[in-house]
């Protein structure tokens, strides 16, 4: 104790000595340090301009290590409730100009650069995305996290760090088509993280079962830390996002096997330990991986709890059953969901507490967010591999779902009939297709009805309505439809559960450091102030000038600003030359049937033929517009290639049509990512948001376009509704069914009796008759769109039933963007309302509502 007692005043005493430079002249001298001291591994006869954003980076970290150390320090003094954030997907996208941007140093560091002959805007560009996720699920995660940090909230994000992040995109010069490379985000090392040797935990797998219930486990990893420091703005707080990475055991490397030649007997951890960590699981909603994507959750629920458990116990904590007043657990969907009966695990196990009580605290300690009702996304594990993986769990979970039964049971007893409860219990249950016809299963044992059973399955969901001490869905017209669709059975028992979060992100990135010309003119028509980078609501002062004609010229010239920034990176990436005064219209995202950017695509041939049949004086009048799609489809989801593929060869004919010349464009941005998205979206004057209703649960670009002065053409789904709420009706252009007249629509489908319009129709032959790509070439795809009924075909999700409204609605965004007054101040007005959609407020209500935290402020 004695020597710890020194090594901790020995790391206060350095704190103190050595003074970070907050000054441009000393970051100069700070970043010539990095170089000159080998702490980048920069060679002299080599160094170019990666090496130089290294040498930034590690400058930066060093400011951000003294406020990481501070706040970590604070927080244990405090012993304050945590929460913990654990996702499967952190999409950080670049970390340098939001880092300096939140510590308010962004003038100093480009000055320490300029000085060194080199520029921060395109030293920013070496940095390498950190892509570790699919989408909006893995985005929102990140914009929590500097909310939290923002907000001084004590929480931290765990998750996993793959080796290769969600995959590049290339779209091939020949075919149009969609390649898929590897992310090697790594390969020049990560200067934003520091690894933590020290900070290891054991994971183990298979093996079985000796006596009741302990877990002899055939196979361990080592989860070992690497910690990532997430700043606050406006504030000292730093928190961290604690990455997992798996490590062969030491003690499992059979040198006795090496020396004898049996080198793959020998390297059998190593390489599981290599295999667990190679990739993020690209499935947004898609029903691959198993073993391997169960290894993963697994491991990054096992070690964030234990690391929880480990905390609280050096914090000094010692009443097991206070755990649920000092930390909190929220799932960030189904993919953690084996955090709780991990928990249970430890808590029996580890630390000898009785089930009852075990179950008593975890019940109190995780929190559940679904982010999709798309039946074939509900995540459902086969039940022999997570028996085989997981023994111990399978036991843990038998048990919970046992009592679940018996709960749901006694409470409805002489309420629900013996039908009706077989009914509920087969619609709740964790494990499916399991018990015995009472509810509702194949009898057990019974060979003849086994074989043509169906797999029998553990229900992640289920197990997070059980456990969870609040169910979340993302959006009001999600959360609603969560609550009366999806798990109606469960809202019947835990109607107290269910809550609603919606979405937001964070202005930061999103608009401050992304949009700076935008930003400059709002700081000055708000009353100069930048209190709107926290407070959005003051956002709504631009309301007031929103027809004010110097405001209204401000706001273009930043406009196209931006727009001449995108013009260029398109140029860049895809050698097309796009005219600057045309509308952009944007649409990015995923690649999804759901998402529809198959509407899109078609409404823009749509309204190419309708061009190409007019007469010069009628073209003349025509809006002109650069249309722009973004997004990477999932390596084996063919269709969405297909999509992806329609709109090359689109663009391929269009834009070098000469009887069209300037007044259409149409662009796909390859591998859109975070980056590429803080490109777009400020450029953008109207985008996309046209999923079929009910089907999209939020969607979170909808949001920043709105931040950036974007209108929106959209569908009633997920965020846009309220968005259209905040807007006000004029300013957002609805079209399409709502998400009650779906089932109706495709039930009149199913019996043959819809009549899809001409112009539908037209479009769709058109296509077929080889006028983009080879002859043949989208068969399939427009076959998706035909018969009655099925998924994947008779039009499932409705692009025919939605199409006429969706041009005509089109017409009118022509006809209001030939009204540049009317249309800026709707642009204007967008921004100015988009206050509630900072992630801030979203953050703030999760602290309050769901994880009972309090700000804990470093001083
Ligand atoms: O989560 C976002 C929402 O804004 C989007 O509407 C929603 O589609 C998205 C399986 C998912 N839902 N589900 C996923 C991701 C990866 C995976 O393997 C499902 N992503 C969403 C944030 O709430």
């Amino acid at each position: 104790t004695e020597q710890k007692i020194n090594a901790a005043s020995v790391f206060e005493e350095a704190e103190k000595a050595v003074v970070i430079p907050k000054d441009a002249d000393g970051i100069k001298k700070s970043i010539q340090r990095q170089i000159a001291t080998g702490t980048i591994p920069a060679i002299p006869t080599y160094f170019d301009n990666e090496d130089m954003y290294q040498a930034t980076a590690q400058a930066a970290r060093e400011q951000l290590v003294e406020r990481w150390n501070d706040t970590y320090e604070h927080f244990h003094k405090e012993n304050p409730k945590q929460a913990y954030y654990i996702s499967m997907e952190f999409l950080q996208g670049r970390a340098l100009t939001n880092a300096i941007g939140n510590m308010k140093l962004t003038g100093e560091y480009s000055d320490a650069l300029r000085s060194l002959g080199y520029s921060l805007e395109s030293l920013a560009e070496e940095e390498k995305n950190m892509g570790l996720g699919n989408g909006g699920l893995g985005r929102l995660a990140a914009c929590f996290l500097d909310s939290i940090a923002t907000l001084s909230l004590p929480a931290w994000g765990y998750g996993m760090r793959y080796k290769y992040g969600l995959f590049k995109q290339g779209i091939d010069q020949t075919t149009g088509q969609q390649k898929e490379y590897a992310d090697d985000w790594l390969v020049r090392g990560n200067p934003w993280e520091i690894p933590r040797p020290q900070i290891s935990y054991p994971i183990s797998f298979y093996g079985k079962i000796e006596g009741d219930s302990k877990w002899v486990p055939g196979q361990q990893v080592a989860a070992v830390a690497y910690d990532t420091p997430i700043p606050g703005y406006n504030t000292k707080n730093c928190i961290s996002l604690r990455l997992w990475d798996a490590q062969p055991i030491v003690k499992d490397f059979n040198l006795t096997a090496f020396n004898d030649s049996d080198y793959k007997a020998a390297m059998g951890p190593t390489n599981l330990a290599q295999q667990m960590m190679a990739v993020l699981y690209p499935g947004d909603a898609t029903k691959e991986g198993k073993a391997l994507r169960l290894s993963q959750q697994y491991m990054l629920c096992s070690a964030s709890v234990q690391d929880i458990l480990a905390r609280w116990k050096e914090r000094g904590n010692t009443d097991w059953e206070k755990l649920p007043e000092k930390v909190c657990v929220q799932m960030n969907d189904t993919h953690p969901t084996l955090a709780a009966p991990e928990l249970m695990r430890l808590l029996i196990d580890e630390e000898g507490l009785t089930w009852e009580k075990s179950w008593e605290i975890t019940k109190k300690t995780v929190a559940y967010t679904n982010h999709t009702v798309m039946p074939e996304a509900l995540e459902k594990w086969p039940l022999d591999l997570m028996e085989e993986l997981l023994p111990r769990h399978m036991q843990i979970i038998r048990q919970i779902d046992q009592k679940f039964m018996n709960d749901v049971k006694e409470a409805f007893k002489g309420k629900k009939d013996d039908k009706e409860m077989a009914a509920f219990l087969k619609a709740t249950t964790i494990l499916e297709n399991v018990y015995a016809d009472s509810v509702g299963g194949p009898k057990m044992g019974d060979t003849m009805e086994k074989a043509e059973a169906p797999p029998a399955t553990v229900r992640m969901a289920n197990l997070c309505c059980i456990a969870g001490l609040s169910i979340n869905g993302v959006a009001q017209i999600h959360s609603d439809i969560v609550k009366a669709f999806t798990f109606k059975e469960f809202a019947e028992i835990y109607g107290y559960k269910f809550q609603n979060k919606t979405n937001g992100v964070t202005p930061r990135r999103w608009l401050a450091f992304c949009n700076p010309e935008l930003s400059k003119v709002i700081t000055k028509w708000v009353g100069n102030t930048d209190a709107w980078i926290t407070d959005t609501e003051v956002l709504r002062k631009l309301m007031d000038n929103a027809k004010n004609p110097e405001l209204q010229k401000e706001w273009k010239e930043a406009k196209l600003a931006r727009k001449q920034i995108c013009k260029d990176y398109i140029k860049k990436t895809t050698g097309i030359d796009v005219p600057i005064n045309a509308m952009f219209d944007i649409q990015v995202k995923r690649i999804h049937e759901y998402k529809r950017q198959l509407l899109n695509i078609l409404g823009i041939i749509y309204r190419y033929r309708q061009i190409k049949a007019m007469s010069k004086e009628e073209r003349a009048k025509v809006v002109p517009r650069v249309c722009v799609f973004g997004g990477k489809a999932y390596a084996t989801y063919i269709q969405a290639k297909r999509i992806v593929r329609l709109v090359t060869a689109v663009g391929e004919v269009v834009n070098n049509d000469p009887e069209i010349g300037d007044l259409m464009k149409v662009v796909f941005v390859p591998d859109y990512n975070v980056s590429v998205a803080e490109t777009l979206i400020p450029a953008s004057e109207l985008s996309q948001h046209i999923s079929t209703a009910g089907t999209e649960a939020s969607g979170t670009s909808n949001m920043k376009f709105q931040m950036n002065g974007c209108l929106i053409i959209g569908t009633l789904d997920g965020a846009n509704v309220e968005i259209r709420e905040c807007v006000g009706d004029d300013h957002f252009f609805l079209f399409g069914i709502t998400e009650d007249e779906v089932e109706p629509a495709r039930e009149e489908r199913a019996a043959g009796k819809f009549v899809a319009p001409k112009t539908f129709l037209d479009t769709i032959e058109y296509v077929r008759s080889g006028a983009f790509g080879k002859k043949g070439e989208f068969e399939e795809l427009l076959g998706s769109l035909e018969g009655n009924s099925g998924f994947g075909q008779g039009d499932y999700f409705l692009v025919g039933k939605d199409f006429q409204s969706y041009i005509e609605c089109q017409d009118e965004v022509d006809e209001a963007y030939r009204n540049q007054e009317g249309w800026t101040e709707s642009s204007i007005l967008s921004t100015a309302t988009s206050g509630k959609f900072n992630s801030d407020r979203t953050i703030d209500q999760y602290a309050k509502e769901i994880w009972d935290i309090k700000p804990c402020v470093v001083p």
